[in-house]
């Protein structure tokens, strides 16, 4: 029978790792499609951060003209969504996919072909935005695109806002069920949930709250969808729809959103703390507590961004209790960061430095974070600059600060080189000054009164001057980046050869050769620590490495490389611009595309392939 010929034939022995173009287009490992992640990610940051200087170009002095009215309003709104959706979230990603199925111990994640899809999804929706500015203009709405603003009259953007966002609102949920999955399941023997690193505690919750916020959204971005193409009236009042109806629907994901960009930021640095104060995580049951009540909580607080909606003092009331009940466990965070270094022996390398410099811009933003909290100060400060200042010391100061520390953290593991440290520090401090000399100015403008979303101010308002500072702030925030971002090209072909444990490091990444082969480890790990490699390291039983769980084997059985998850998002993208002009035939070509790809993976046997280990691995 040519079936079962076809299932006794043993997957081929290949000697060395895929190479070249098609490898990545065809890749199913997490740390490539990791990599995939982080370079996309980076370029997108790119394109939010031009957006940005255009905008504190345009606002450098009152009554500018360098950007109209309507310019503006599209370039702040895909700052905004492209920061959020294709910039920070994909980064999340990017050090989740390449680093947590490593740090519990696996050789990749529990569905590697999802896994590809995800990133190929992401890729398809930023395509999408970012045709906008060719195709009739980018959305102008704001990053929360309300309605009316973005009802059926608005113009065309706004469907490139609905139909990239539902894109990589696929991408995102398909992560989540793949991580979690992989979490509750591939753990290496020895690897209990409570010994888990934090930063997999992170993923885990990252993907929780995607999993439960994303879908919501994404009905939201039909319903308008079909009010803006099919003629139905779900946010239109005058026809017995609900306005309103939008901004629920939309908080009920762009709180949680908060906490999707905040979550993975205090994974790294809950990983990156405890190895340069050389000292275990302070109180880790604990983190674990915070992190999950957090998250869990996350949930209820949305209307706190409605409070000047008129929903009256009761509704207002409550959810400014629910909001305030999340600085608790918050609060309990710092403090497990805090007493982490406390008699640590710290030693400030560039990574550290960025760990550290989170503290205390993440500690203000939060501290703004409880006025704006407050219903009746809100009413005051909301609509201003103050709310801009508030929330960028959380995406900068929190989360940017976090991921510039992974990146001179876990960079070496991943390319094999060190960054270099003088040019880390110079890059570092032009950074942190640069920042605080944007955003911190932008308080005081927002309590002078200066509304956000506007594209020029009259000098009478009386912030010309830290209107300046802020423009100069960004410039010099700018430097600051691209020096990490030529660091980061340097040590790519010149940086000092990082060995596999450059920081004398506590995780089980740090037991693998960096860059790490493909399967990551030859010998799946035993664990016997919260700390496992330090474990092994140092205490009086260790073995100097790390322990075999399993008996070694001679060549690794690998999944097979393959097309078609790339397929069904290109299908998928297809059919995304079928609908966007119109075409029925478009629209049915994607998703004929689409679900050749589903029906090929469905009827189709991968063998596989064994790799034979790389003579250097442990
Ligand atoms: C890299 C330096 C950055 C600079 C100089 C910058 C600057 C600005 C400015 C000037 C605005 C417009 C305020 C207004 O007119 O209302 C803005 C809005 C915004 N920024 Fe940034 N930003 C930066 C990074 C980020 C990051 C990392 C995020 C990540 C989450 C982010 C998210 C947003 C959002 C969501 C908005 C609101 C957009 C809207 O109102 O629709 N920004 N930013
Ligand atoms: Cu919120």
């Amino acid at each position: 029978m040519a079936t079962a010929e076809r299932a006794l034939r043993l997957p081929e022995v290949r000697r060395a790792e895929e190479r070249g173009f098609l490898s990545w287009l065809m890749t199913v490992d997490h740390k490539r499609i990791g990599i995939l992640y982080l370079v996309t990610s980076a370029v997108m940051f790119g394109a939010g951060g031009v957006e940005a200087l255009l905008m504190r170009t345009q606002l450098i002095r009152p009554d500018n003209t360098v950007l109209g009215p309507k310019a503006f309003d599209q370039i702040l709104t895909m700052h905004g969504t492209t920061m959020i959706f294709l910039a920070v979230i994909p980064m999340a990603a990017a050090f989740f996919n390449y680093f947590m199925p490593i740090l519990i111990g696996a050789r990749d994640v529990a569905f590697p072909r999802l896994n590809a899809l995800s990133y190929w999804l992401y890729l398809a929706g930023a395509i999408v935005l970012y045709s906008s500015w060719f195709l009739g203009g980018a959305p102008d709405a704001g990053w929360f695109n309300y309605v009316p603003l973005s009802d059926a009259f608005s113009g065309p953007g706004e469907n490139f806002y609905i139909l990239g966002l539902l894109l990589t609102g696929f991408s995102s949920i398909v992560s989540a069920v793949n991580f979690i999955t992989t979490i509750l399941n591939m753990r290496a023997p020895g690897m209990s949930l409570l010994r888990m690193p934090i930063f997999a505690w992170g993923a885990f919750l990252w993907s929780a709250l995607l999993l439960f916020s994303a879908p919501p959204f994404s009905v939201a971005l039909i319903l308008l969808l079909l009010d803006r193409i099919a003629g139905t009236a779900f946010f239109v009042p005058a026809l017995g729809g609900n306005a309103l109806m939008w901004q629920h629907l939309f908080w009920i994901m762009g709180h949680p959103e908060v906490y999707i960009l905040a979550v993975p930021a205090w994974a790294i640095i809950s990983e990156i703390l405890p190895t340069f104060a050389r000292k275990p995580l302070f109180g880790y049951r604990g983190a674990v507590v915070a992190l999950i009540a957090i998250s869990a909580l996350s949930f209820t607080v949305w209307s706190h961004h409605m409070f000047a909606t008129g929903m009256g003092p009761v509704v207002n009331d409550a959810f400014m209790v629910t909001t305030k009940l999340i600085s608790l466990p918050t609060g309990a965070l710092v403090f497990v960061w805090l007493m982490t270094l406390w008699g640590g022996r710290i030693r400030y390398t560039t990574a550290m430095l960025y760990a550290v410099g989170f503290l205390p811009l993440f500690i203000f933003g939060g501290l703004t974070g409880l006025m704006l909290a407050t219903a009746p100060a809100d009413l005051q400060l909301t609509d201003t600059y103050f709310v801009i200042g508030h929330f960028h010391y959380i995406a900068i100061g929190g989360v940017l600060f976090s991921m510039l520390a992974a990146v001179y953290y876990w960079l070496p593991k991943m390319t094999g080189r060190l960054l270099d440290e003088r040019l880390g520090k110079w890059g570092f401090w032009l950074t942190f000054v640069g920042f605080n000399l944007t955003f911190f100015p932008m308080h005081l403008s927002g309590l002078f009164g200066m509304p956000r979303r506007i594209y020029t101010y009259s000098p009478l308002l009386g912030v010309d001057l830290y209107n300046l500072l802020s423009s100069i702030g960004a410039y010099v925030l700018a430097v600051g980046l691209l020096v990490t971002v030529a660091n980061v090209v340097w040590s790519l072909r010149s940086g000092r050869l990082a060995g596999a444990d450059p920081w004398d490091a506590r995780t089980l990444e740090w037991a693998t050769p960096s860059p790490v082969p493909a399967y990551n480890f030859r010998v799946i790990p035993l664990v016997r620590s919260r700390d496992p490699l330090w474990y092994e390291k140092h205490a009086a039983d260790g073995d100097g490495r790390m322990r075999a769980g399993d008996e070694a084997a001679a060549a690794i059985h690998m999944p097979g490389l393959t097309y078609l998850p790339a397929l069904l998002a290109l299908g998928l993208m297809v059919a995304a611009y079928g609908i966007y002009f119109k075409l029925a035939w478009l629209a049915a070509l994607g998703a004929l595309v689409g679900f050749y790809s589903i029906f090929r993976q469905m009827f189709e046997a991968d063998r596989g392939y064994l790799l034979e280990p790389r003579g250097d691995s442990e």
